[in-house]
């Protein structure tokens, strides 16, 4: 039967000890999850790490990349930290050249999350919730906010979000992990395959155009199994502006329902990552910092595209583009969206 174990995990200043909980299906293969920014901090299958991260809070304090954390209020950027809502302007706090990213500076990653564990036959699960107040970040209305993790015996991690507001409001969240199912130092190797023909061209800045354009002929095109590192260095403006992969895929037969979106492949291992969601669109990011400029688990410093992030979400700056799926959360409605990542 599936298996929860809560440990301490260390001590979040101001907020107090957090835990972590190993989540083991009946095939020994575990994810570990703390409830200090709803974050996955390991998932192991089959003896091999899929994700980056740290075994211990003190990494995730003294700043990284979002490694498997829960992001929201609005997953990606909102174009000059403001959006308007029922005919009224909404500041947000600002903390990426003038646009607000992942939700601003104490976005939730940052926040000790409340949990409860639940163990079946079938699967263990782990539901985390937070209130956001009203204004925080300059977000309108008090956001009460479930992530549900579940770890079931065929390696599905699904997590299912919901959220509620006092007010009319925006809602984006998504999960931010960083993965890489091979054992190389870089997801090179790795192949993809994104069921999108459109993806969210972008400015230098991260902002959208306004626009989706098809993926035919450029680096984008993953509608065919192509390895990772294929077009990682192309000469395409948006690449050599970020360095690799950062844009939102448009994923095909966007209704609100679970689908399957991308493919994640080791052609050494024979190891995949299959991964649905309800969502409309997927951010691909392929850690294109410098190496070092971020330490992983052991003190390792995290090298250039060591992992591929594949953040499901609506696109960015969709407060402010009309042309893009609304992320309005009215009062008295229920936002709710799924993501699964399937190991084999
Ligand atoms: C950079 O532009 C990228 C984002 O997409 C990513 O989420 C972040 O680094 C970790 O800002």
């Amino acid at each position: 039967m599936p298996t929860i174990i809560t440990t301490d995990f260390g001590e979040a200043p101001g907020q107090g000890m957090v835990q972590q909980y190993a989540l083991t299906n009946d095939l020994g293969n575990t994810v570990k999850i703390t409830n200090y920014g709803a974050l996955v901090t390991s998932i192991v299958c089959y003896g091999g790490e899929m994700v980056i991260g740290f075994d211990s809070l003190a990494g995730y304090l003294e700043g990284n990349p979002y490694y498997g954390a829960t992001i929201g209020r609005y997953g990606n950027r909102i174009a000059g930290a403001q959006f308007s809502l029922n005919e009224e302007q909404f500041d947000l706090v600002a903390n990426d050249n003038g646009n607000q990213l992942h939700g601003g500076p104490k976005g939730f990653d940052k926040y000790v999350w409340t949990a409860s564990t639940e163990e079946t036959s079938h699967y263990a699960s782990l539901r985390l919730t937070h209130v956001s107040p009203d204004g925080d970040m300059g977000f309108p209305g008090e956001l009460t906010v479930h992530v549900t993790y579940t770890w079931d015996n065929e390696n599905a991690l699904r997590i299912n979000y919901e959220a509620t507001s006092t007010k009319d409001t925006i809602v984006n969240l998504t999960n931010h992990t960083y993965f890489n199912i091979g054992t190389a130092d870089t997801v090179h190797g790795l192949e993809l395959v994104v069921s999108a023909d459109r993806y969210v061209p972008v400015n230098e800045a991260g902002i959208p155009f306004g626009e989706t354009e098809p993926v035919v002929g450029t680096p984008f095109d993953f509608t065919s199994a192509k390895p990772v590192g294929q077009d990682i260095d192309a000469d395409h403006p948006q690449i050599q502006s970020a360095n690799g992969y950062d844009n939102t895929w448009a994923i095909n037969d966007y209704d609100g329902s679970l689908r399957p979106f991308a493919v994640l492949s080791d052609p050494a291992s024979g190891r995949k990552l299959f991964c649905s969601t309800t969502e409309p669109g997927v951010q691909v990011f392929t850690t294109n910092f410098g190496s070092g400029d971020y330490t992983e688990r052991g003190g390792r410093p995290l090298t250039t595209h060591r992992a591929i992030c594949l953040e499901t979400q609506h696109f960015p700056d969709s407060p402010n583009q009309e042309n893009f799926t609304t992320p309005r959360l009215k009062v008295g409605e229920t936002y709710r969206t799924t993501t699964v990542y399937r190991f084999e």
